[in-house]
């Protein structure tokens, strides 16, 4: 009986450190790019261990309700301009525009994501393509994720054919 009770311990203090929650090593907070104020959600990454780092991203843009809209991470981090300064996508593995965890993407093709009746909607994304590392060619730090009006059809290159950039925010450690 006392050795049942040792092992239900050590499970319990196992379960606990699991379920701690992971350091966060960023944040892009998205804004509507036509007046640049409004947030529209939020980019969340963390430490996922194993060299793997885990997006979670929420979107809650009432405007888009009951539709699909397509996120990128771009190459700059400069949303000005309605989101064009934030340039193409980007790119540092240089491979043809596609879908998350097909034969060739680019390594921030996030792809499509579908809002509720609230406009709401969300993402995890865990992977060893990003790194927080200065001077890292995979390093997300200072890059642009744009939210655009339309679908991406994981086919049109370099872009999706996504539509509107609609949102916009700009990677940035926590410090
Ligand atoms: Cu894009
Ligand atoms: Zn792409």
């Amino acid at each position: 009986m006392k050795k049942y009770l040792f092992f239900a311990l050590v499970a319990a203090i196992g379960l606990t450190s699991c379920d701690k929650e992971d350091k966060e090593l960023a944040r892009a907070t998205l804004n509507r790019t036509n007046d640049g104020s409004s947030v529209i959600g939020v980019a969340k990454f963390f430490d996922a261990g194993d060299g793997k780092i885990r997006m979670a991203l929420r979107i809650d843009f009432a405007d888009r309700a009951d539709s699909t809209v397509a996120v990128h991470f771009h190459e700059h981090g400069d949303c000005g301009n309605m989101g064009e300064n934030a340039h193409g996508h980007w790119n540092p593995t240089k491979e043809a525009h596609g879908k998350w965890g097909s034969g060739s993407y680019h390594s921030g093709d996030i792809g499509n994501i579908e809002l509720d009746a609230k406009g709401q909607g969300e993402i995890i994304v865990t992977t060893d393509r990003w790194s927080i590392a200065n001077g890292d060619a995979k390093s997300i730090i200072g890059r642009g994720i744009i939210v655009h009006g339309g679908t991406d059809d994981y086919k049109t290159q370099p872009t999706g054919n996504s539509g509107p950039r609609i949102g916009c925010g700009v990677i940035e450690a926590i410090k």
